[in-house]
């Protein structure tokens, strides 16, 4: 071919790049508001993940929702930036296309940005605890799937007795804290403490609750982790496992029943995710945090949320944002590709 023909044909397939995506579902959702504009992304109102605002879940499948509260930090505060944090990283962060998956969510599910849970009573715990509850009771009445952004990990506890009330869920849990711990400083709705609020509750099965990357000085406070079942894995014995054994036995023990994700961003290290109030060295890389989340795709999954992410503490290029923006896409891929693709 000559150099005249060469250039014709990169031509016409330039073209035909401009014309239509190879992938007919982006198209399909091209002509829609949101996915597919490649139009100014740095523009208008931050959402999560760039999914459309909506009040109420009429008519959602999957909601993105904020729950800015930090009373329940043991040090330091500041998680109740995080959901803000998230919506402005947004603009480069989420689909419409999985690169590695090729799952795209917003061709499988209807989804938005519900907003923030609304907490009046912030300064007592049990209220507070109480009216996420009630918030997330709703989410499950109306049959939606929430993929929730922190806040401190106090708030997994309501979301987990609100999902888990009809059956214990499994749980993986993504975190340099097992947060089992009991009552501290006059209460037990700290962040610390969630799992084994929700295992006493009757929301969470010890038997299908995993943990893992867990390390640092709060080992102490982790007894009943051990002896209620859960599996505890350590950083190091991820390390010794790798990624290929560990994600075969995250699997293993959250089995086919319903499950649970939750992700506290200092599960990763602080090297990549320094905006966090308790930070742990020795963890993480984000890529094998985003390499379990995918491995789950096939589990059913009947919510997730990112933890933690204290935005004072992060850097100026909002490095930590980044990682928590990233996470919560990759659970509304396997989490859309469970409720209505695939892997249902
Ligand atoms: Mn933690």
């Amino acid at each position: 071919m000559d150099a005249s023909a060469t250039l014709a044909r990169l031509q016409r397939i330039a073209e035909d790049c401009d014309a239509a995506f190879s992938d007919e579902r982006l198209n399909r959702l091209k002509s829609s508001t949101t996915a597919g504009d490649t139009g100014s992304t740095f523009a208008g109102i931050r959402t999560l993940l760039g999914m459309p605002y909506q009040e109420g879940l009429a008519g959602v499948d999957i909601a993105l929702i904020g729950v800015p509260t930090d009373s329940g930090v043991t040090n330091r505060s500041g998680a109740r930036f995080g959901p803000t944090a998230v919506r402005q990283i947004s603009s480069v962060v989420g689909g419409p296309l999985h690169h590695v998956s090729r799952i795209v969510p917003q061709d499988l599910c209807r989804i938005a940005d519900c907003g923030d849970v609304a907490i009046e009573q912030l300064y007592e715990l049990g209220a507070a605890i109480a009216e996420i509850r009630a918030f997330y009771e709703r989410v499950k009445d109306a049959g939606v799937t929430p993929i929730s952004v922190g806040g401190d990990h106090s708030i997994s506890y309501p979301i987990l007795q609100a999902l888990g009330r009809d059956e214990p869920l499994g749980l993986v849990h993504i975190d340099a804290h097992c947060d089992t711990c009991g009552a501290l400083g006059g209460s037990k709705f700290h962040h610390g403490g969630p799992f084994r609020n929700a295992a006493l509750a009757g929301a969470l099965d010890p038997e299908r609750t995993i943990q893992i990357g867990i390390r640092g000085r709060a080992e102490p406070y982790w007894d009943f982790s051990y002896r209620s079942g859960m599996t505890v894995l350590h950083i190091e014995e991820c390390r010794q496992l790798g990624m290929e054994r560990l994600v075969d036995r995250v699997r293993q023990v959250v089995g086919d029943g319903p499950t649970y994700l939750s992700i506290d961003v200092d599960g990763i290290d602080p090297a990549y995710a320094p905006g966090t109030g308790t930070p742990e060295t020795g963890g993480f890389r984000p890529d094998e945090v985003q390499a379990i989340v995918r491995a789950l795709r096939g589990c059913k999954l009947v919510g997730a949320d990112v933890v933690e992410l204290a935005p004072p503490y992060d850097n100026a290029s909002q490095t930590t944002a980044l990682v928590a923006a990233t996470m919560m896409w990759e659970a509304l891929c396997v989490i859309a590709d469970s409720l209505h693709g695939a892997g249902r």
